[in-house]
């Protein structure tokens, strides 16, 4: 599946860096085009892999390339007032190859938390490909007014978007690390799972003699019908000679050799159970979800129709959905076998519930809420004394 990615304030920016060097690392050429939004300048500067013209600083005449702190209002603000620079970069993206439109932000913050939504609902105007999100929940310590942030924009966010795609960065946080080091890894196991997942919808024919293989129709069925998703993992080493240097594995012929059926069935369906169980990007309540894709990449010799219609199965009855589609992901030179469960249309999920609830009573002591992001702000404009190289 071929993505237009945009990159909404810093988490944003980030992740579609990352979503790049998985791209050049993996030859998954998911990402067709990307494109980084921010109104901090030194955050687009501290990007890697966006194209320089790629990435639009938004907002100068209102903050001056300093970002807005973590008033998501004043986000919005400037992404409505500059949405003509950010098309101007849309417009360099060849959107009739493109399959989708995906915006990532961090809900938590100010400028993607508050401009993502503004420009979900701009690109729905204008184009027929759907609209994805994936917004990143912050984590519970990092206080009142991240929380607050995150139950507004998930509730605009979610409603201007096809689907919204969460990862919970407090269901992933990790004691006794640095934040910057913390987020290294769950960028990394961000991009891993839906590199996966979009990379299934991109296998070429002769890859390999996949048995039934994921198209992007079938990624997009899943997510059609809008609503929450969140996706599960688990993967496991198995022995393939075609992986690591591959001159032996041309000697002995043993990309061919027939591995035992049984054990490949059974491998296949203890990792959809385990993907489906173990930790989801957002964690929920599988039951009730309205619709499911399963994915199984690796070695074409390890996946076989028999384990991924049992998992497919096995999902059917876990989920009580009705619409659980699957396939494979043939990968030659991998040595993992990966399951992931993407399920749409999610009902329970506490973290929602719990966002749901702040923003209520963030309605009864509003005043006291803006006075404290006019203040961060105000530090922010203040603090003018760091000199950076222009960029634009
Ligand atoms: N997963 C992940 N989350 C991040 C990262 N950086 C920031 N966040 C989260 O995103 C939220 C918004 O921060 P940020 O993106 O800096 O805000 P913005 O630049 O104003 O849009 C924070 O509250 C964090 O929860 C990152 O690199 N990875
Ligand atoms: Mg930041």
């Amino acid at each position: 599946m071929k993505l237009a990615m945009i990159g909404f304030g810093q988490a944003g920016g980030k992740i579609v860096d990352k979503f790049l060097e998985y791209d050049q690392r993996t030859g998954s050429n998911i990402v067709r085009s990307a494109v980084a939004v921010n109104s901090a300048k030194a955050d687009l500067m501290g990007l890697d892999e966006v194209p320089q013209d790629n990435r639009v600083l938004i907002g100068q005449s209102r903050v001056k390339g300093h970002g807005v702190g973590a008033d998501n209002e004043l986000g919005a603000e400037i992404a409505e007032e500059d949405i003509d620079e950010i098309q101007g970069a849309i417009d360099n993206i060849p959107v009739h190859e493109v399959d989708a439109f995906l915006i990532v932000a961090g809900m938590g913050g100010g400028t993607g938390s508050g401009g993502a939504p503004v420009l979900a609902k701009h690109l729905k105007r204008i184009y027929t490909e759907p609209v994805y999100g994936l917004g990143i929940l912050p984590g519970s310590d990092e206080g009142g007014i991240y929380t607050l942030n995150a139950a507004r924009s998930f509730q605009t966010f979610v409603r201007e978007v096809d689907n919204l795609m969460v990862f919970d960065n407090d269901a992933w946080r990790q004691s006794g690390e640095s934040i910057e080091s913390g987020y290294e890894e769950i960028n990394e196991e961000i991009v891993r799972r839906f590199g996966i997942l979009f990379g299934a919808g991109e296998v070429d024919g002769d890859d390999a003699v996949a048995e039934s293989v994921v198209d992007s129709s079938e990624i997009i069925n899943t997510l059609a019908g809008g609503g929450v998703s969140t996706i599960g993992y688990a993967a496991e080493e198995v022995e393939n000679a075609n992986s690591g240097s591959g001159l032996l594995s041309r000697f002995t012929g043993s990309d061919d050799e027939p591995t035992d059926t049984a054990n490949t069935t059974n491998r296949i369906t203890s990792l959809v159970r385990k993907a489906a169980l173990g930790r989801l990007t957002l964690p929920c309540e599988i039951e009730g979800s309205e619709r499911a894709l399963l994915v199984l990449s690796g070695p074409p010799q390890h996946l076989n129709r028999k384990g991924i219609e049992r998992g497919r199965k096995w999902l059917e009855e876990q989920t009580g959905s009705m619409e659980v589609r699957g396939g494979d992901y043939p990968v030659s030179d991998s040595q993992y076998v990966a399951s992931v469960v993407l399920l749409s249309g999610v009902n329970n999920v506490p973290r929602v519930k719990e966002l749901q609830e702040v923003a209520i009573e963030a309605q009864e002591n509003i005043d006291e809420i803006q006075e404290q992001s006019e203040e961060n702000l105000e530090e922010l404009v203040e603090d003018d004394d760091d000199e950076l190289e222009p960029l634009f």
